[in-house]
């Protein structure tokens, strides 16, 4: 089984987009673990406060160390084991697929997820691993630590009902997907691509093949150098890139 401990100051931006879908589903049933803790459980004062003023001065609130530490003990205390704590951030690694895998094999997560101006610095001692979403600003690291969850508890093994269909996504295998259609066959003129309705199955897994391909040299060129290419997508590619179909 696969845990997360996440904490922040707003459990409920956490805790409503969990109840639904695949990871809703996960929790019911015990595969995914997530324990959503209220920073402000672990402020002190009577008013709870877990942010202040910046030493030097400067716009804006930084969160205070204390309640994290306490919050981290606290976790800790529970455990008994050294903990892996990934800092929501934007100076953080870049999250991809693969380090999405390389965190899926740690069986306990702790995600911290930041507001204001971000973290007291001195929090950095106790983190492991610093995760960014990706070159954009957010308001808080509670996105970052659901996006991250939901990429890492993907593979975890019994959380997508189809363990195939994890290890063929198009950025594990370096490709863009192929189009999919659904019924009906026509509709306001457009057709589904008659080879699709063939029955013929071998054509069809070609037919995808292409598609991914082409996509993925048009729109992610990219991709394509580090891409685990079988020798029939090699094959294809070469048709495409020579111009032929
Ligand atoms: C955590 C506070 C707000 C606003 C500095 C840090 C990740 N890819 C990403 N973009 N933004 C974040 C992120 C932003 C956060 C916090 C993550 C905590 N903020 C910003 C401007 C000034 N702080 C992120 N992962």
């Amino acid at each position: 089984m696969a845990t997360f401990d996440i904490v922040t100051i707003f459990p409920a931006m956490i805790e409503q987009p969990l109840a639904a879908g695949i990871l809703g589903r996960a929790i019911d049933r015990g595969t995914l673990d997530v324990k959503v803790r209220d920073l402000r459980e672990f402020a002190t004062d009577r008013h709870r406060i877990v942010d202040d003023v910046p030493y030097g001065g400067g716009p804006g609130m930084v969160l205070k160390p204390d309640p994290i530490f306490r919050a981290l003990d606290a976790i800790d205390a529970e455990r008994g084991t050294p903990l892996t704590v990934i800092l929501t951030s934007p100076q953080g690694t870049r999250l991809t697929q693969q380090v999405a895998q390389r965190l899926s094999t740690v069986e306990h997560l702790v995600l911290l997820c930041g507001r204001y101006e971000g973290f007291d610095e001195r929090v950095r001692a106790r983190v492991t691993e610093e995760v960014s979403i990706g070159d954009y600003v957010l308001t808080g690291g509670e996105l970052p630590a659901l996006v991250i969850l939901d990429a890492v508890a993907r593979f975890v093994p019994g959380v997508v009902g189809d363990e195939q269909s994890v290890a063929e996504d198009s950025f594990s295998r370096g490709l863009l997907d192929f189009p999919q259609f659904t019924r009906p066959a026509e509709i306001a003129d457009l057709r589904v691509p008659d080879v699709l309705l063939s029955g013929n199955h071998a054509q069809i897994r070609r037919w995808r093949k292409r598609e991914a391909l082409a996509r993925t040299l048009e729109r992610r060129p990219d991709l394509l150098a580090d891409a685990n290419l079988d020798e029939e997508e090699q094959e294809i590619l070469k048709e495409i890139r020579d111009g032929r179909h």
